[in-house]
Formats: C-alpha cells, structure tokens, sequence
C-alpha cells in the first residue's frame, strides 16, 4: 500500500474547528472492493455533538445572513476555486473516495469538479436574487411600492446519501449559503471520509459556524437534527422510507422539508429511434453510470416492438465493453457495488427473474477475476430480455447493475407503462423528432425529462431537480432550487415611498 492509501481518521467539523465526537467514538469504512482493506475511522458524533453543531450554526447565523448576497456569492466564487485549487490534494481525495465507495476514478474526479462548478452556479443565481428584489412585482394593481425580500430560512440540516455526496451536495449545501442560510451537514455512514476531508475545505474558508459536518449513526444522530427546534430547514436525499420518516419527525416543528428520493426511471425508445454505437453508450452510461447507483439511472427500458431487436442487440454490445474491476484502474469502467445489502438487492433481483423463466444475461468483461469472486461486492451488468413487468426489477428501484428491457406497441402504451410507477424522477424519450419528444414528454409523470439521453451526462444543471409521487416533493437545482432555501418577505409602503 503506498503512502496515498495510508489509512485516513477524519473527526467531525463543528464552530470552525474540526474535533473528535464528544464521545471519542469512531468507526470503520472498508473498501467494497476487498471488504477486508480497512480505508478508514470516521468520528461518530453523538447527539451532544448534533446540538452543538445545530447551534453553532444558529449562532453564525444573523452575521452570515446579514451579508449581501453579492458578498455571498463573491465567497462562493473562493471557494469554488479553492476545491480544486491542489491537484495533488484532489487526487488524494479522488483516490481515497474510489477505496471507500467502490466508484471509478473518473467519477469520483468528476465529483470533484462539479461540486465547484454549483458553486459558481449558486453564485450567479444569488447575484440574479439581488436584482430579482429591488424589481418588486409585476406593475399592475393598485398604487403600492412593493418589495419582495427573499429571507433566508435559518439552520438547514443537508443530509445526503452514499452514491454521489458530493454531486448531491453541490445541488443543496451553495444554494443554501448564497441565501444566507449556515448549514449542518451529515454524508451517509459509508461514504463520509472523502466528502469530509472535501466539506473542511469548504468550512474553513467561512466564517465559523457557517458550515458544520457530522459523520455518524444515523440512528443516533439523524432525528436529534431534523427534529431540532433551531433546524429551520431540511433538505434530505436518500430513501423513501426514511424520507417519509424525516418528514414526520420534521413535522413536529413544522420545519420545511425537501425531499429527493428513489426514481424508477422509464426509458421510451420510439420507433423512428437512430441508433448507433454513440447512442448505445450514451444508453449504458445512462443506465449504468457508478454501477446503476444513481436516482436518476435508466432503470426501466422500453423499446418499440419494431425495433426491439436492434436495440437489444446494440445496447447489449455497449454493456459487453464493460469492464468490471477495482475502480482504481484506469481500464475500469464499472466498479463494484457500495455495499452488501444494495448487492443483495440487485443479485435478488437476478435470482427472481431468471426463476420466473426470463432470459438473463450478465456481460461485461472481468480482467481480475480473482478480485471479482473474492468477496467484493461485484456484480456485472444484468439485463433481462423481454421482462415481464410484474418482476421486481420493473416494480422496484434496483440502484445497482441490472436492467428490464420491454416492448410498447405505441406511444400512448409507452406513456402509460412509464407511468405505471410508483416513483416519478426523471424518465426519457429517444426519437430523432423533436415535436414528438416534447408532446410526449409532457405527459410524463416526471419531475426532469431527458431528450435522446440519460442521467448525470444528459442533465443541464439549470433546470430545477426532483420528482412526483414517491420520488419525492420540492426542487434542487436551478433557481427555484435556491428560492427553496428562502421565504419570501413582502414590505409595501404607499406608491412612491420606497421607489
Ligand atoms: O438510504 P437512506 P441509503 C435508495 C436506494 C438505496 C436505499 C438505501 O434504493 O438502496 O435507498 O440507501 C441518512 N434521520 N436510495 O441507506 O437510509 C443516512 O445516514 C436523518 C435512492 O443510503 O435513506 C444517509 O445520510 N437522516 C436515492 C441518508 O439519510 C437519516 C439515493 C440516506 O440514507 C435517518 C439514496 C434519519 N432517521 C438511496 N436515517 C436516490 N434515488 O437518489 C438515515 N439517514
């Protein structure tokens, strides 16, 4: 092991100074690609450190507040800057967040960069926010001067889960603060090391308290901060259950929630499809990007009858390039699973389908594979052919590498199996006619809808983020993601007071 993977102890972050939990307890992340390599401990904060956090932020909070939101955005503009200021840093922390998390290692640089580019996004939207207020609104009505303030919310509690924490973060922890808002933040137990050592960046360069990061049980530490009287904001990505759960516990003080959670997302292939190996990549990345953990993976295609065999043929070839390994390796293009049980959820997946008789295949290549049946939790790309939607594969959110492929006999049908789900992410339409696309894209219950494309590639990061039904409620991204962070604060005076 070279001195790079040495094992890392990160403590928690909390009034400007990274600490130990009060407890002195910690705990372990292995790498889930040889689950015996210990990468890491990360403190274990207790619910005394949960409030310490929560009301160091209360107590930064009026002076942050009471910047403008030009000054915020000139700090975010630093910061962004500073995320990748250190080449030799970023590959550091890429490296140590491929061993943690499984994720190959131009993800985890690509999480890297895009956490810095939301910043400079959230930038430009607060400086849109500062114009925004002196407009007032539309000029029509009776004879008032109106301004329309935009008041920060207080403390927002930011939980993100393990596939993509930064990614995640970048759509929730910049928009909170260029509106004024500090923040506690808690990444998921088994993906806290990288996202810590990246988040101190971020806190140092604030004012103490502005930012403050917990690692931790959840168990111990997640309903002491959504509950927390002095949490004026939640915003939570991660499962349904527990969102429907932080929901309820936010309830108690009325504390605003938003909620990104699970997608089961519908691919439509249309008949006049082009296809080509371009386009069948652009499919495996949109369904297997970060090996499928993604909420807004392809993760239920359907294809027209007339041109299911082509397309069968073609996106199998794109996942039979497939190379699984250890995400280190350049060559790798699909690391292993996160964890244990989000394996157990795909491999039972697999199971199902292929003993209800449907034609599985499992590509991909394997250049090591005595590292793939060595206890990692691997799993090849896994397509099921023809898929009977009854199958948990169609029904569920699998979040991990297998895929249903399955036939429509016309648009109307195609619209009608998409939105047979429980969930409404995101979904696509993959047709050469643009008329078409959008005529069928409306009527898809989806919060984002993606054109000949899929996933984190085919996202402009302008368009506000979230979903319907279980997917969940509210919006991050764009600037109605920003708006979220605030409330809005009228003051009118007689015409030609304040004006
Ligand atoms: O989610 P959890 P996990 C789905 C996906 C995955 C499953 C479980 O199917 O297999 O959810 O993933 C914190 N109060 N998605 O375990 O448990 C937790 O520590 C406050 C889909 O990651 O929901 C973590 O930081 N916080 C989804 C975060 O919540 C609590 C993305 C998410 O954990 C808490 C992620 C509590 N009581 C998972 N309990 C998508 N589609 O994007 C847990 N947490």
């Amino acid at each position: 092991m070279s001195n790079i993977d040495r094992i890392v102890e990160t403590e928690i972050f909390v009034g400007g100074a990274a600490r130990p939990a009060s407890t002195g307890a910690t705990y372990e992340l292995y790498n889930p690609a040889r689950p015996s390599e210990l990468v890491g401990r990360a403190a274990a904060a207790s619910a005394a450190d949960v409030n310490a956090a929560v009301e160091a932020a209360h107590a930064a909070f009026p002076a942050w507040a009471e910047l403008s939101f030009e000054e915020r955005a000139r700090r975010l503009r630093e910061v962004a800057k500073a995320l990748t200021a250190d080449a030799e840093d970023v590959n550091y922390r890429s490296r140590l967040f491929s061993r943690e998390h499984g994720k190959i290692a131009r993800e985890t640089l690509l999480e890297m960069s895009r956490l810095g580019d939301r910043f400079l996004q959230a930038a430009a939207y607060g400086e849109r926010m500062a114009i925004d207020e002196t407009m007032g609104p539309a000029p029509v009505g009776p004879a008032f001067d109106t301004i329309v303030t935009r008041q920060p919310r207080g403390v927002a509690a930011l939980i993100v889960p393990w596939n993509w924490p930064l990614s995640i973060l970048g759509a929730k922890l910049p928009q909170a603060l260029v509106t004024g808002n500090t923040v506690v933040v808690k990444p998921a137990e088994n993906s806290a090391l990288a996202p810590m050592l990246t988040l101190q960046i971020i806190a140092r360069m604030l004012p103490p308290g502005v930012v403050n990061v917990l690692t931790g049980s959840s168990r111990e530490i997640g309903d002491v901060l959504t509950g927390h009287p002095l949490v004026r904001k939640v915003n939570f990505t991660g499962s349904v259950a527990v969102g429907k759960h932080v929901m309820k516990v936010a309830a108690e003080n009325l504390t605003p929630v938003t909620l990104e959670l699970g997608g089961n997302d519908a691919a439509l292939m249309l008949e006049d499809i082009e296809l080509n190996n371009a386009v069948f990549d652009r499919m495996y990345w949109g369904a297997f990007g970060s090996s499928g953990q993604i909420c807004m993976a392809l993760k239920r295609m359907y294809v027209h009858e007339s041109r299911y065999d082509e397309v069968v043929e073609g996106f199998t070839a794109a996942c039979e390039r497939a190379v699984v390994g250890d995400g280190l390796l350049p060559e790798t293009t699909m690391g292993p699973v996160n964890n244990a049980r989000q394996l157990k959820v795909v491999t039972d997946m697999i199971a199902e389908a292929r003993a209800k008789g449907a034609e599985v295949r499992e590509c991909g290549q394997v250049p090591d594979e005595a590292l793939y049946s060595g206890g990692g939790y691997f799993q090849k790309p896994a397509l099921v052919y023809d898929a009977d939607p009854g199958l948990s594969i169609v029904r569920e959110e699998q979040f991990g590498p297998c895929l249903p492929i399955l036939k429509f006999r016309s648009d109307d049908e195609a619209v009608a199996l998409a939105n047979d789900s429980d969930f409404g992410l995101c979904s696509s339409v993959w047709t050469p006619d643009p008329e078409r696309a959008l005529r069928i894209a409306r009527r898809l219950e989806a919060g984002y809808t993606y054109l000949n494309g899929h996933g984190p590639m085919a996202q402009d990061g302008r368009g506000p983020f979230g979903g319907v039904k279980n997917s969940g409620i509210g919006r991050n991204l764009g600037y109605d993601g920003v708006l979220a962070f605030t409330e809005a604060h009228s003051i009118s005076g007689p015409g030609g007071f304040l004006l």
